[in-house]
């Protein structure tokens, strides 16, 4: 099947493993990479593609904030299908500056519904269009020991950052309702996997482990998250933008709930292995428990029977061996964390946790 994507926020974490498996798993996709390199987003991370899949990958610099650039675009390029991944995506940053948040989250989907409409409508419509928006399960809030999140469960957003997710999951859903846009979306659990920012709970801890560093744990620790590897999100992106229901969500999860204590222990584990510490070294000596985030989910877990039954798409990777094959990747990789530290990440890192010892 012959389809012109254009996927926004290709350069970061998720949305780079999308295009990398895209290319390879489709042989009929041509993509076009529209991002703004924030500091999440790293031309490295689609470097050494094979030389096949490059003549069916462009990328092109732009902010979807900007009205005029994608009007411009749209009117130079005509696409099958949008697939929208550009977001601030750190809980924590969204505490300490919530307007950057709303700026791309919010009105940065805004603008880009608004262009993608105008493109839909002057190309006659086309039924087999689609914009499939990415979003994630924290618009629902946080779950007590029981329960899931279903499709059905009503928005309780706690951060700045799934308060301007749920805003963007609402004005996509409004632009079918009211302007007949094709689109599907989709509320997806914590992924895990190569090329995630070191900001994120996975990543800086393998990070922190390697380099003798604190581990720094929010509250008791006991918060969970239900892991998926990032590929497995991938594939189930490629699904329902193929075969979702115009207008429909679905929810994406791996079944995996672990508390963040766990995770923390079970890389200390691995990692002493890997690296020969034991005893008085073992790297569990390194927790540190901190202030813990404020307004923090306490749990997450994805019930995704829905995509299950009616698309076909089940998890595949098992947690044990996709977090070994992810904390082998960060250590064969250390040139592609050592260029992502830049001097605006070790600010970060100074602000955000120089504050909660
Ligand atoms: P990321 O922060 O790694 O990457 C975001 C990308 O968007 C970067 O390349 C950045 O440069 C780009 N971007 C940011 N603002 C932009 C703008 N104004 N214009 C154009 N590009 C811009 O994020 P991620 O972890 O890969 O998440 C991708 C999407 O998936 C987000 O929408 C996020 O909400 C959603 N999501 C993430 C997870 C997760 O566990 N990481 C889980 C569920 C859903
Ligand atoms: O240093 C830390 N210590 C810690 O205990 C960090 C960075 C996190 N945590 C905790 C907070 C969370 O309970 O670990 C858990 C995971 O934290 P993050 O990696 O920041 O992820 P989370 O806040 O759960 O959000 C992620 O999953 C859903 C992504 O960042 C979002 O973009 C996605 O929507």
């Amino acid at each position: 099947m012959e389809k012109k994507i254009l996927v926004t926020g290709g350069s970061g974490f998720i949305g780079s493993n999308f295009i990398r498996h895209t290319l390879q798993i489709r042989p009929g996709f041509q993509i076009r990479n529209l991002d703004a390199l924030t500091y999440a987003g790293n031309p490295l991370n689609l470097e050494n593609l094979p030389v096949d899949h490059q003549a069916r990958y462009g990328f092109i610099q732009g902010d979807i904030c900007d009205a005029r650039f994608l009007k411009n675009l749209f009117e130079q390029e005509t696409f099958d299908g949008v697939i929208h991944f550009a977001a601030e995506s750190h809980v924590d940053r969204s505490i300490h500056g919530p307007e950057a948040f709303i700026r791309t989250n919010v009105n940065g989907t805004f603008q880009l519904l608004e262009a993608c409409l105008a493109m839909w409508k002057q190309n006659g419509s086309p039924s087999d269009f689609r914009f499939l928006h990415i979003s994630t399960d924290e618009v629902y809030g946080s779950l007590g020991k029981e329960g899931y999140f279903t499709e059905k469960t009503p928005y309780d957003p706690s951060s700045p950052y799934s308060a301007s997710k749920a805003s963007s999951d609402h004005l996509v859903k409004a632009y079918h309702r009211t302007f007949g846009l094709p689109v599907v979306v989709t509320n997806c659990s914590n992924n895990y996997g190569p090329y995630q920012f070191p900001e994120k709970l996975i990543p800086l801890i393998i990070l922190n482990i390697i380099e003798q560093k604190d581990l720094p744990v929010y509250g008791d620790g006991k918060n969970i998250r239900d892991w998926l590897y990032v590929i497995d999100h991938c594939e189930a992106l490629v699904t329902v933008f193929l075969k979702g229901v115009i207008g429909e969500t679905y929810n994406i999860g791996g079944g995996t709930e672990l508390e963040n204590i766990r995770i923390v222990h079970l890389l200390c584990e691995l990692l002493d292995e890997k690296l020969g510490r034991s005893g008085k070294n073992s790297s569990k000596s390194l927790i540190r428990f901190v202030t813990d985030r404020p307004g923090h989910d306490r749990r997450y877990a994805i019930d995704a029977s829905k995509i299950e039954r009616e698309l076909g798409w089940k998890a595949r990777f098992v947690f044990s061996e996709a977090i070994a094959r992810t904390i082998d990747w960060y250590m064969d990789h250390m040139d592609w964390v050592n260029s992502v530290r830049s001097g605006d990440y070790r600010k970060w890192i100074e602000n955000n946790y120089g504050k909660r010892k």
